[in-house]
């Protein structure tokens, strides 16, 4: 079995070298400068699958591996160099990240054994090879609706450990829609309207949607306190992945209709909701409050968030009038920008101005307005066609969870591979990226979130990761069956497609 021909996703060089195999011997070291986190990571998996000691030192001797931060290395800040040869592995990158991405790789070199969590007798031999990689796109996401249902803090870091071995590298937290808040909004330093913030997320946190049809079980509760919220990006951080936040605006807005009084036209609080349905809340654009209530909230989260970009949503705001929506989503994306974030929004959005390089993140409908918007203004896509990218959606339609109105629909392995993000007028230039997001009506724990996005978010990982050149749906399902095994032993839930020959 030869681990070179089964990376994924798959890299743009691979080269078989002449010349004697590697094998990590019990004696070896990590050698790596110290603040490289991904050096400690390593060492923790290959520790336990070979109960060697693989101490992490500074200077490399021959039999180590050997993880190198060399600035002049190019090819951009995430590409990464790796040479397998008899004497030793050694790994070079201009960043931190660059490391992390090439670490991927390696564990996927090493035999399936590696993924074992305690030591066997395996035998850890790779090939002698040469390995030169870079993403095609800079942003590789994934998203998590944990309003729907709510996941805690460990069920988010499980996700990012088991995502990021495909070198995703962003994590889109819905973090509000029409039956819960889950993030915590602080007591205002100036509050004119008394708005009780807390509320938010005392009676928002606890809502949660409840399908009565095939999953019974009502969605989970909960929500994030702001620290919640830092720890999830600090974990995030160790593994190259930025957290982008959204709070969607101004549809899918109930929970916080209901929260504060003030956000309606006549004072009264809406009741809470459970329903899955889409499209029938709205924020108001003749009320003041309404942009006090928007101002304070993407300011506090803005405060609390490392990563670049806020996302405000934008999305089926149904029963808005055209006229409201493109007021209140305007004056939005001004408050948004104005915290210093760069703003994300569904592409509805692409309706009013946008600042220079936002992002338009384009799921559903009319595509004109967001090729316009990345030709004339400079903003920025990512990719989240429906059929393509939707990872909530059934397998099929007896797949125990999962939701089934997309056109074209259900969706393997297949429809998620065989697509390209350059379409439509659409250039790489335009395109940040690509992502997938997991809405969660139908799920109720990381485990039936697992199943549904694996192994459809390895498709999307390799579309975003891999330039066309390198990539083939056969060869990709060969590939797929080969991670099997591996998925397997790491525990992960996924969906054993029928037309893959899983190992
Ligand atoms: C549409 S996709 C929505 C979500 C639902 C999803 C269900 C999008 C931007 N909005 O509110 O959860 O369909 O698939």
């Amino acid at each position: 079995m030869n681990t070179t021909d089964h990376l994924i996703p798959r890299p743009s060089h691979v080269a078989l070298l002449d010349g004697p195999a590697y094998t990590l011997a019990s004696t070896a070291r990590i050698a790596a400068d110290p603040g490289v986190p991904v050096a400690g990571q390593l060492a923790a998996l290959l520790r336990r699958a070979t109960g060697f000691e693989l101490p992490i030192v500074q200077e490399t001797h021959p039999g180590d591996i050997t993880l190198e931060l060399e600035e002049t290395f190019d090819g951009g800040p995430e590409a990464y160099a790796l040479t397998v040869t008899g004497s030793g592995v050694m790994l070079s990158a201009s960043t931190a990240a660059g490391l992390f991405n090439g670490v991927q790789t390696l564990r996927q070199l090493f035999p399936a054994t590696i993924e074992d969590t305690e030591p066997g007798n395996g035998s850890w031999v790779i090939p002698a090879v040469e390995i030169a990689d870079a993403p095609r796109f800079a942003y590789r996401g994934l998203m998590l609706d944990v309003a729907r249902n709510f996941f805690t803090v460990d069920e988010v870091k499980e996700q990012i450990d088991v995502m990021t071995q495909f070198k995703f590298n962003a994590l889109h937290l819905h973090l509000t829609d029409d039956q819960a808040w889950r993030i915590e909004i602080l007591e205002p330093v100036e509050n004119p309207s008394g708005l009780d913030y807390a509320n938010l997320t005392a009676l928002g946190g606890k809502g949660a949607v409840e399908v009565p049809t095939a999953v019974p079980v009502r969605g989970n509760s909960g929500f994030y306190t702001q620290q919640d919220f830092r720890e999830i990006q600090a974990y995030a951080a160790t593994k190259n992945v930025l957290v982008v936040p959204e709070i969607d605006l101004p549809g899918h807005v109930n929970a916080a209709l209901a929260a504060i009084p003030q956000l309606n036209p006549d004072g009264q609080a809406k009741p809470m909701s459970t329903t899955a349905e889409v499209g029938w809340s709205t924020l108001n654009a003749d009320l003041p409050t309404t942009y006090e209530f928007v101002r304070e909230v993407l300011s506090q989260l803005a405060a609390i968030t490392v990563g670049p970009y806020l996302h405000i949503g934008g999305d089926e705001a149904h029963v808005t009038t055209r006229e409201h929506y493109i007021a209140m989503v305007q004056e939005f994306v001004r408050i948004g920008a104005h915290t210093g974030k760069t703003v994300v929004g569904w592409n509805e959005y692409a309706a009013v101005e946008l600042p220079q390089g936002a992002v338009i993140q384009y799921w559903h409908g009319d595509f004109a307005p967001t090729l316009q918007q990345a030709e004339q203004n400079a903003a920025k896509v990512v990719m989240s066609p429906a059929a393509n990218s939707y990872l909530d959606q059934k397998y099929s339609s007896d797949s125990p969870v999962g939701l089934e109105w997309v056109e074209g629909g259900p969706f393997t392995w297949s429809e998620y591979y065989n697509w390209d993000p350059a379409q439509g007028g659409l250039q790489d230039h335009h395109i940040l990226g690509v992502e997938g997001p997991l809405w969660s009506e139908t799920v109720r724990n990381n485990q039936q979130a697992q199943w549904l996005l694996y192994p459809r978010a390895v498709s999307l990982a390799e579309v975003a990761w891999s330039g066309p050149e390198v990539r083939n749906a056969g060869d990709f399902r060969r590939r797929l069956g080969a991670l099997g095994e591996r998925l397997a032993k790491q525990g992960v839930a996924f969906q054993e497609a029928p037309d893959v020959e899983w190992s």
